[in-house]
């Protein structure tokens, strides 16, 4: 079987990028997904308490604008159910194969097409495709932590991308390794629950209120009513992260009255002048993400919840026991310990021209991509949420716009010309990582004295976009052809 345009993944880019394609008039196309749903990290991500920490408004797709918000931060499950809407109303989910999971894709130079292998209900299946979407997803392969006797563990443990509803948590010894952004929403719920919440912090994050707001019925008839008050809140709020996130990141000055805010946040929630050392951070703000809430410190200071700050040395078969020997016992271990960023499983899947995956590719150099969307060696592969492409502070949903109307656009320009392969060139390629990584040496979270999941084993920041994301969709505005070795569908090359 072959088809034009094969995409996987169906999160909010893989739908993104279907909707676009059948919009271009683009029949041909599949999209793969090992789950049975839509909605990527919304579908995987149900822990207690998940939800969004960018304004519903901006977090949303702007041909797809939602007047039914429950509130300016939306709750998980509204945003699932957002996803599925719109993936209804598309018209395109007949072309969605769930239940299958991408296997392999090797590129096949003679056909100037990928071989790819995919494994559904019914057992493995073969077929070709001339361009390879990619909507796999930065953070959804979960990242266990490597603890010496967590295996031995009685109790049940599941990661927070993983919750495991049928685990009853009421009045059990409940804890939770980690305190990043997933841990911070988890730890109110488990502390309402819990007869007794251990919470193990390796690193204490800055966390700032998360000045929430329902929205009112007279707001929600209002946007429903006028389409334009909703553009007006979401050009509003972009244009509020956009002055101010980039501006901080290069100039610690910015960050002042945030860090501010946080600080204050701290002490609003926890009256203790211990438990305020501990969750006090010790490198510069924003060099791990900033955080939202205002229930995670109050959480923390209540009389069933225990910070624990020593070091995890072992898990026994009901206890964690830390390095100063204390053995605390467990009932339900919660692993909110974050996700595979720099060293995506998927790029062990896919060989390029010379016969070498994306992960031998990038063994040495790190995760690089032109445009975080394409690579050199891999003809009419396209990344969505590639390297360099993520956020700390904004909508992702913005940036997957940006990289689809590059890709739409690549595959007009391909149709036009008569081009069977697109390949950027080494060149292009080069000069952009450069420029990127020349940026993000003044950036606080090179400088900032922190580790976290933006850097990889050799401290480079290949997974955020160091510059606005306005300058990002300015630069994916149209596909530049210049910047690609192309190939015409006879066999030579340009
Ligand atoms: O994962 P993380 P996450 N022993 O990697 C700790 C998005 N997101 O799932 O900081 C002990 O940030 C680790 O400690 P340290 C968002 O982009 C968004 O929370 O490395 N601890 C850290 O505290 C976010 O940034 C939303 O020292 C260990 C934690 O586990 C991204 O997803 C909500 C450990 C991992 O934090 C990832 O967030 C949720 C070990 N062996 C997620 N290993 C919203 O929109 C790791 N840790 C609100």
């Amino acid at each position: 079987m072959h088809v034009e345009h094969l995409i996987v993944g169906a999160g909010f880019a893989g739908l993104c990028a279907a909707i676009k394609l059948q919009e271009d008039g683009e029949r041909d196309f599949l999209v793969v997904e090992k789950a049975s749903d839509v909605g990527g990290t919304w579908r995987d991500n149900t822990y207690p308490g998940a939800a969004c920490d960018v304004p519903s408004q901006l977090y949303s797709f702007s041909f797809a604008p939602n007047p039914e918000w429950s509130s300016s931060y939306s709750p998980g499950p509204e945003i699932q159910d957002y996803i599925r809407g719109v993936a209804e109303r598309s018209g395109t989910l007949d072309r969605f194969v769930f239940d299958t999971s991408f296997d392999d894709a090797a590129w096949d130079d003679a056909a100037a097409r990928w071989s790819v292998q995919v494994t559904g209900p019914d057992g493995p299946r073969s077929l070709t495709a001339t361009t390879l979407i990619l909507g796999a997803g930065g953070l959804s392969e979960p990242r266990l932590p490597e603890i010496d006797g967590i295996e031995s563990f009685q109790g049940q443990l599941f990661h927070s991308a993983r919750w495991d509803h049928s685990v009853d948590l009421t009045g059990k010894r409940v804890a939770v390794i980690g305190t990043g952004a997933s841990a911070i929403q988890i730890v109110p719920e488990m502390q309402k629950v819990a007869g007794h919440l251990d919470v193990y912090q390796r690193t204490a994050p800055w966390v700032i209120p998360r000045n929430d707001r329902v929205y009112g019925g007279l707001e929600r008839q209002a946007l429903r009513r006028f389409p334009a008050l909703g553009r007006l809140y979401r050009t509003g709020i972009y244009w509020a992260h956009e002055g101010y996130v980039p501006a901080f990141t290069i100039e610690p000055r910015f960050a002042a009255p945030a860090k501010k805010a946080a600080t204050a946040n701290i002490a609003k929630g926890i009256q203790d002048p211990d438990l305020r050392a501990k969750v006090t951070p010790y490198f510069e703000f924003g060099c791990k993400r900033v955080l939202r809430s205002n229930t995670y410190y109050p959480a923390l200071a209540a009389d069933n919840t225990e910070l624990v700050t020593d070091r995890i040395a072992k898990v026994t078969g009901d206890a964690i026991v830390t390095a100063d020997g204390v053995e605390r016992p467990v009932d339900v271990l919660v692993v909110a310990t974050g996700f595979y960023t720099t060293e995506l499983p998927v790029t062990e899947q896919i060989t390029g021209t010379a016969g070498r995956t994306l992960a031998d590719t990038w063994r040495e150099s790190g995760m690089a991509a032109y445009k975080g969307t394409t690579v050199p060696g891999f003809p009419n592969l396209f990344m969505l949420v590639g390297p360099n492409t993520g956020q700390g502070h904004t909508s992702m949903v913005f940036i997957i716009e940006s990289q689809v109307a590059y890709v739409r656009d690549a595959i007009r320009t391909m149709r036009a010309r008569g081009w069977a392969s697109v390949e950027p060139r080494v060149q292009a390629d080069r000069r952009w990582n450069a420029d990127l990584q020349r940026r993000m040496k003044r950036t606080v979270w090179t400088r900032g004295g922190c580790s976290s999941w933006y850097l990889d084993e050799h401290g480079r920041n290949t997974t955020l976009w160091p510059k606005s994301t306005i300058t990002f969709r300015r630069q994916l505005a149209s596909f530049d052809a210049d910047a690609y070795d192309v190939r015409r569908q006879t066999t030579t090359r340009e």
